[in-house]
């Protein structure tokens, strides 16, 4: 099979379109490239992968995979007809750091060509690779049936990877256009919307009004430091604030660990608030419905909406969870688990993300999120996704990497911090410190030191 029959064949089973379509962005786009289907037309399947297997028969790589779904039966009989070893990514990844994620037989440092069957902007292809690198995989090329993308080359190329293509979107148009299955007018609107793609995306300009309240703290006290005063008495804790209070930019409780609390433990702590200059998260998780979180933040024994301005969000219940929470109410955000420091932990990259796409339908809402990684190379792909100006507030930090009895990881301040994290949330580090207060200071002028390098 020509190039040219293959397009025509993937025109006449419907897999390329032309027309207005809406696309998951809300973009309306003249064209819609499906190739899901080609599959199961087995001339069709057989004869993409002779295409494929000619195009990359002499490039430089040990092992072949697909993307899951619609590329990997491709890559399946590509690596067959080529005589390679075919791998492949698990589609639900286990939770990050795990590993054990490629399926098939591969050497470490194995280079790998990945197949996929179109190409948009590029982003998922560096999330794959990146995905592969972390189980020591090498990833260089990219081998697409359909460049439908802009920039796609480019993209890529930024990020150190090869694009090579085996059909462009030019030349499906023009092939049709002289078959004269498409119109003079529909090519020019083709180009036209794949000129307007190309055009850099809008960063995102808004901070949240608390991501800017942190932040204008923090510059104010010299301080990235989140104290976790995680202690059962009302004595304890304030008398560790006593001693800690001036080095830290905000105080993390967890208020339903005091087993004395009272009436007047709130106005105790927000007294302290304003004679030490913190802000107060209270790290109550939240995660159910919408409603239920509404009174969970506002009713009850605690009142939490009434005196903390940050709380946590787990995105597990959906979205419309932070309406429940912080609708009609003024002055207040979440941090969103987006990573969990926890050994084992269920959240995996498919979730996060998921977190990344909340946030910024809700940016209102969501004044960062937690966070945290197994290196600092780690910590900064993590940063890199997210979706506007959320600062990154991570836990798990101590002077010294190592984990506890109890499923506990813990990164460097320096790994913390160079890897991207904004605040530090440091409990035990400080709290079982024979000196509270030397070892509080410690810690805040390490975070600070860092954070103004990076
Ligand atoms: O420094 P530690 O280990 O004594 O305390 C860490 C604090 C604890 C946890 O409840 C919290 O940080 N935490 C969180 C938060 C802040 O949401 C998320 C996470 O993944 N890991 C974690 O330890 O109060």
């Amino acid at each position: 099979m020509t190039k040219e029959q293959f397009v025509l064949e993937l025109e006449k089973i419907g897999a390329i379109k032309f027309g207005s379509f809406t696309l998951k962005s809300g973009l309306i786009s003249p064209f819609y490239f499906d190739l899901r289907d080609m599959i199961s037309y087995p001339e069709i399947l057989e004869g993409v992968s002779d295409l494929l297997a000619e195009k990359i028969k002499n490039m430089d790589f040990n092992v072949i995979t697909g993307i899951p779904y619609t590329a990997l039966p491709i890559a399946t009989l590509v690596a067959a007809k080529l005589d390679k070893p075919l791998i492949y990514m698990r589609k639900e990844e286990k939770a990050y750091g795990t590993g054990n994620n490629v399926i098939g037989k591969f050497e470490k440092g194995a280079k790998c060509l990945v197949i996929d069957d179109l190409i948009t902007t590029g982003s998922s292809k560096i999330e794959t690779a990146e995905g592969y690198e972390k189980e020591g995989v090498v990833v260089k090329d990219f081998v697409v049936v359909i460049d439908r993308s802009a920039n796609g080359t480019e993209e890529l190329a930024k990020q150190g990877y090869n694009l090579h293509s085996l059909i462009s979107l030019d030349e499906i148009v023009n092939l049709l256009q002289n078959k004269g299955l498409i119109s003079a007018e529909k090519v020019k609107e083709v180009e036209e919307f794949t000129a307007s793609l190309a055009k850099p995306e809008k960063k995102e300009k808004y901070v949240n009004p608390l991501t800017q309240k942190l932040l204008d703290k923090m510059q104010e006290k010299k301080s990235n430091l989140v104290l976790s005063l995680d202690v059962t008495t009302q004595k304890e804790f304030f008398d560790l604030l006593d001693k800690v209070g001036e080095e830290i930019v905000m105080l993390k409780t967890h208020v339903d660990i005091i087993d004395d609390y009272d009436e007047n433990f709130v106005p105790k702590l927000l007294e302290y608030a304003k004679r030490q200059n913190f802000l107060i998260f209270e790290d109550r998780k939240f995660a159910d419905i919408g409603n239920t979180v509404r009174h969970q933040f506002r009713n009850g024994i605690y009142k939490i909406a009434d005196w903390a301005e940050y709380v946590t969000v787990h995105m597990v219940a959906g979205e419309l969870i932070l309406k429940g929470l912080f609708e009609g109410s003024e002055g207040h955000a979440g941090f969103v688990l987006a990573r969990m420091s926890s050994k084992g932990n269920l959240l995996n990259e498919t979730y996060t993300r998921k977190c990344f796409e909340a946030a910024k339908k809700n940016p209102q809402w969501v004044a960062g999120f937690i966070g945290h990684g197994n290196s600092v190379e780690d910590i900064r792909r993590f940063k890199a996704k997210f979706p506007g100006s959320e600062v990154l507030m991570m836990p798990g930090v101590k002077k010294e990497a190592g984990s506890d009895a109890m499923g506990q990881q813990y990164i460097t301040i320096e790994q913390a911090v160079e890897g991207g994290a904004d605040c530090i949330i440091v409990g035990r580090g400080i709290l079982q410190a024979d000196d509270p207060q030397a070892e509080a200071r410690l810690y805040r002028e390490r975070a600070w030191k860092a954070y103004e390098n990076r």
